[in-house]
């Protein structure tokens, strides 16, 4: 394609995000993006979360961090220090996973309410989870509306392994859930500014009820406490759900006869009309439904020539497993099935796939489309909302490649 050969001095495989029509508008939509990109690599990793690794990531802003779609590598595990970061409020400080086993959240809205320590949760059972944890904005970057917010591509997500205690444990242990119950309501831990109404700014999201099924209340992530960039010392898991209902440094569990009314919940993440605001007549963005895409090769590859290629990318169901992957070479005219590879670590995981090609010399749109094990389709199109959520079109996820 049209790139600017002085930004690219080492690459033969040119490639970009682009929608299957890969047209006109791509060489300045390109160049956009590396100049973004060049700026954001700018940015320094804050303090919480040094320990990241800066070639593998992208830094939006001090609470917005995003894995770089040459990082996920070829494992199903997004390793901790690749990991995205989101956060909507300053990070805790470090003091709150000084002493981990002490760290409390009171649960609520069960028959015997309590406030149970890391300490004493960890003896009422233990669960492990791999789960695909995406922010609703993942994929906003490719909305030609430019919704504000953070301008994700792929990299708001990882495959996680979780360990800790299953709420439905604790719940039976607390007696059961109280009656007219429907909801489960996490609050995050944070220390909310003074003299603000805090339902303005506080962390809680409301998932039904029945997700507690397969929600645990999470110490351990990856092998390791769950650091503090990551919701340590304790973090409500959904599996299935996107990012924001995953509640870090969670502090009170509660069961609830209606939905929360802070901001974030009532207001924010809503599936709203292209112009209108959020409103809570407004489906939540809660669960997340089937999407992959294509990680190799793209153009930080570098040095692909034309012969055999390993494309290759990563499909996830949301709730559903995932049942196969088809994938592109000519923009979504035809498909061949892709081998998914790899370890299936469970439906709420990521699984690998791969389709062995051979391409001569020429320009290729590369796109993948998923299916569920309940037979839904990965869409062609997004579905056009205000604030950019819920992006999972094989169109604007495909990338184009030229093979020289
Ligand atoms: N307490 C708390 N929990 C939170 C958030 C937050 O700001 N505070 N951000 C949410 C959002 S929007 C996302 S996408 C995920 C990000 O998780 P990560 O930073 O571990 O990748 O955490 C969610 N849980
Ligand atoms: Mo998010």
């Amino acid at each position: 394609m049209q790139n600017n050969p002085a930004s690219l001095p080492r690459r033969r495989l040119l490639t970009g995000s682009a929608s299957a029509l890969a047209a006109a508008g791509l060489a300045s939509f390109q160049g956009q993006a590396l100049a973004q990109a060049a700026a954001s690599a700018a940015k320094p990793l804050p303090g919480y979360a040094s320990f990241k690794n800066a070639d593998a990531v992208i830094v939006h802003s001090s609470t917005t961090i995003e894995t770089k779609r040459s990082a996920f590598g070829s494992s199903v595990i997004t390793p901790t220090n690749q990991l995205y970061v989101r956060n909507n409020l300053p990070t805790p400080p470090e003091s709150i996973v000084a002493d981990r086993d002490a760290w409390a959240v009171q649960i609520d809205g069960v028959k015997k309410p309590a406030k149970l320590t890391v300490a004493e949760l960890k003896k009422m059972g233990l669960e492990t989870v791999t789960m695909v944890l995406q922010c609703s904005g993942n994929g906003r970057g490719f909305f030609p509306s430019k919704p504000s917010g953070t301008q994700w591509t792929v990299g708001a997500a990882g495959c996680v392994v979780w360990s800790g205690v299953p709420v439905r444990d604790v719940v039976k242990a607390l007696g059961g859930v109280a009656d007219g119950m429907v909801y489960m309501t996490g609050t995050g831990g944070e220390v909310l500014p003074a003299g603000i109404d805090p339902k303005t700014v506080m962390v809680e999201r409301s998932v039904p009820a029945a997700a507690m099924q397969d929600a645990l209340l999470a110490w351990e992530m990856n092998g390791e406490p769950v650091s503090l960039a990551h919701g340590g010392p304790l973090r409500l898991i959904v599996p299935g759900y996107t990012g924001v209902n995953n509640i870090k440094y969670i502090k009170q569990l509660a069961f609830t006869a209606k939905e929360s009314e802070a901001h974030i919940m009532s207001h924010g993440y809503r599936i709203s009309p292209p112009g209108a605001k959020g409103d809570p007549s407004q489906p939540s963005v809660q669960e997340m439904s089937v999407k992959s895409w294509i990680n190799s090769p793209i153009p930080e590859d570098g040095n692909q020539s034309a012969g055999k290629v390993q494309i290759q990318g990563v499909a996830f169901g949301g709730m559903n497993a995932i049942k196969g992957v088809e994938v592109s070479i000519d923009g979504g005219k035809t498909w061949k099935q892709a081998r998914l590879i790899g370890p299936d670590m469970g439906k709420y995981a990521w699984r690998q796939f791969a389709l062995q090609a051979d391409l001569p010399k020429g320009t290729y749109t590369l796109a993948s489309r998923a299916t569920d094990d309940k037979g839904n389709v990965q869409p062609e199109t997004r579905g056009e909302n205000q604030s950019g959520y819920n992006n999972t079109s094989w169109a604007d996820h495909a990338v184009t490649v030229t093979v020289a």
